[in-house]
């Protein structure tokens, strides 16, 4: 039997069992990891809690993309901008000396208030793999609405601090698809450069992919997908492709070769703390208050009145604050945003929103899936945890299918893909007055579309090469990862439920800058487009309305 207690770490204190076996190593390893892990707390914004009753020109609601594209721009402006965000600040190492947890040990570091893991592949070898942590605000939250289980980052930084860093900008044929009331020309020809030099995009090189150890899971994937017909192609990352290749030649600290990616990397990654945020910090007129939560925006004589949350490790509100700003910024990600402005609208506080508000969100197609391959094809025991390549049948199939890895240590003989996929089900968010909480009306059901058109890539795959689809990965003799999404969009859509760079209508300096803008798919992962469209939206702002 898998044991599935905890050896986690008491937030409050120091190690129980760790600290008991390696009192001795853990000092020497937090010397080491503190050295390392300075550099990547150095480039995080200062924290300065901002103060009850206090007065900002620019309020910004979270931390991940569209809110640091927001905060840097407006701050190379001219103007002092405060960033709010729930989750904790992630620039100071625990007592293990590392400031994450890596995927196959999660702590109380891993997930937003918990006391039981919710891994997204949550079964191996048909066991259940999730263990119990102490409830602490972690970085990733597993948010479960009635059909679906939404994940997010949470901390200065957003989803940059737990994705997997693929920076793919769409083709440009399916640009009108992914938002149709944007000219194409501008994004492709300014916005989508911007972006990708914004965050550091940058891609592996094609020599040592073909003999690096930790990429035979890829390799493995591009000779089926060859196999079968389908087009194959590396996918750019915001991972430090240098750094990765010192970690494989044994001169720097392991981080995406030593299992970590889901809850944070110590080093290699290009978060936005390491670049937008650095930037942002940079021209010394951006604050942020880490655990606060905005739970109110209301009208006042000509700006706007915060309410904040402060909050504590555990989850509790030990001060609520009232703040005002002249201009507020939604960028709380597709499910925080729109679950503020619905709840904001039905309660009256910001009545005026119009009827879109809620609507067009989608899960952008998501479904995950093993395949069991032949003992001869083995994938490699020591996988990178940044996938670097895809099967992509969009035009012919409606799917894009990330190679995905599987480094659980061994060797697994198992092909892992995420897909994303041309779903067209749209859901939305609705304020639930019994319950004082926002629903969002996705089906499980909804997933099918997904599975039919991954299958279309998977089912040639395992007929051509003989082998089956792995059934012990999302439970007993389940196939299909099909109850998340790590790429929740829309809910705010751009052009419906604000105009066309994000403007909320009837409310002055009322901004909507991420994720929600975008109608539930980008037809590849979403980041890079939800940044490049910040930084169109942006532009404009400040050129027309300060
Ligand atoms: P986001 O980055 O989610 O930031 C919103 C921030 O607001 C968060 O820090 C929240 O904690 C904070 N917040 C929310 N509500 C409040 C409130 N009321 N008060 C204060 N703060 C609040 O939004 N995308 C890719 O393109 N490539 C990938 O490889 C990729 N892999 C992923 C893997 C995982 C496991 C996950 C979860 C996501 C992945 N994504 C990937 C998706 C990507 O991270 C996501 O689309 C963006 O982070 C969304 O950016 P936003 O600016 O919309």
């Amino acid at each position: 039997m898998i044991d599935n207690t905890s050896d986690d770490i008491d937030p409050k204190g120091v190690s129980r069992r760790r600290f008991i076996t390696a009192t001795g190593s853990i000092v020497g390893a937090a010397a080491l990891a503190g050295r390392a892990t300075a550099a990547q707390a150095e480039a995080v914004l200062a924290a300065a809690p901002i103060a009850d009753g206090a007065h900002v020109p620019v309020l910004v609601i979270g931390t991940g993309y569209g809110g640091s594209v927001a905060a840097l721009r407006l701050a190379q402006a001219g103007v002092d901008v405060h960033m709010v965000e729930m989750g904790m600040a992630w620039d100071t190492p625990g007592p293990d000396g590392k400031i994450f947890c890596s995927t196959l040990a999660p702590d109380h570091r891993s997930y937003w208030l918990r006391t039981r893991t919710k891994q997204p592949l949550n079964y191996f070898l048909g066991f259940p793999i999730d263990r119990n942590i102490s409830r602490y605000t972690g970085i990733l939250d597993a948010e479960e609405f009635g059909g679906i289980t939404v994940y997010q980052g949470r901390g200065v930084g957003g989803g940059s601090l737990v994705n997997g860093g693929m920076a793919v900008t769409p083709k440009r044929e399916e640009f009108g698809t992914v938002l149709p009331s944007v000219n194409a020309d501008e994004m492709y020809d300014t916005y989508y450069p911007r972006a990708n030099a914004g965050l550091g995009v940058g891609a592996i090189d094609p020599a040592w992919f073909e003999s690096a150890a930790c990429y035979q899971y890829s390799r493995v994937g591009r000779k089926h997908a060859g196999r079968s017909g389908f087009p194959f192609g590396f996918v750019p990352n915001v991972y430090d492709w240098d750094y990765m290749e010192r970690e494989s030649a044994g001169t720097a600290t392991k981080s995406a070769l030593a299992g970590e990616i889901l809850y944070g990397n110590n080093h290699g990654k290009k978060s936005l703390q390491r670049t937008y945020l650095a930037q942002a910090k940079a021209t010394g007129r951006v604050t942020v208050s880490p655990l606060h939560q905005v739970t109110s925006v209301a009208p006042a004589g000509g700006g706007y009145t915060v309410v904040i949350d402060q909050l504590d490790t555990g989850g509790d509100t030990t001060t609520t604050k009232t703040v005002t700003a002249d201009r507020v910024f939604f960028a709380a990600g597709s499910v925080g945003t729109s679950k503020l402005l619905v709840k904001l609208k039905a309660t009256g506080v910001l009545p005026g929103l119009n009827d879109e508000v809620g609507k067009g969100w989608g899960d952008n197609g998501n479904v995950m899936c093993g395949r069991a391959n032949h003992l001869w094809d083995p994938t490699g025991g020591l996988q990178s945890t940044i996938p670097c390549a895809g099967i992509d049948n969009w035009t012919a199939g409606g799917v894009f299918a990330e190679v995905a890895p599987l480094p659980v240590g061994i060797e697994t003989f198992a092909s892992f893909y995420l897909s994303i996929t041309k779903n067209p089900n749209r859901a939305q968010f609705s304020w639930n007055a019994a319950t004082g909480k926002v629903d969002l009306n996705w089906q499980a059901a909804w997933k099918q579309p997904s599975v039919t058109m991954a299958k279309t890539i998977f089912d040639k795959i395992n007929a051509k090469e003989g082998t089956i689809y792995r059934t012990d990965l999302f439970g007993v003799y389940k196939i299909w990862g099909d109850h998340l999404t790590y790429h929740p969009l829309g809910g705010a859509v751009l052009n419906r439920a604000t105009d066309n760079y994000g403007r909320l209508g009837g409310y002055p300096g009322l901004y909507v800058i991420d994720g929600s803008l975008i109608p539930g798919n980008t037809s590849v992962n979403p980041f890079v487009t939800i940044t490049a469209l910040a930084e169109r939206n942006i532009e404009k702002i400040i050129a027309t309305d300060l």
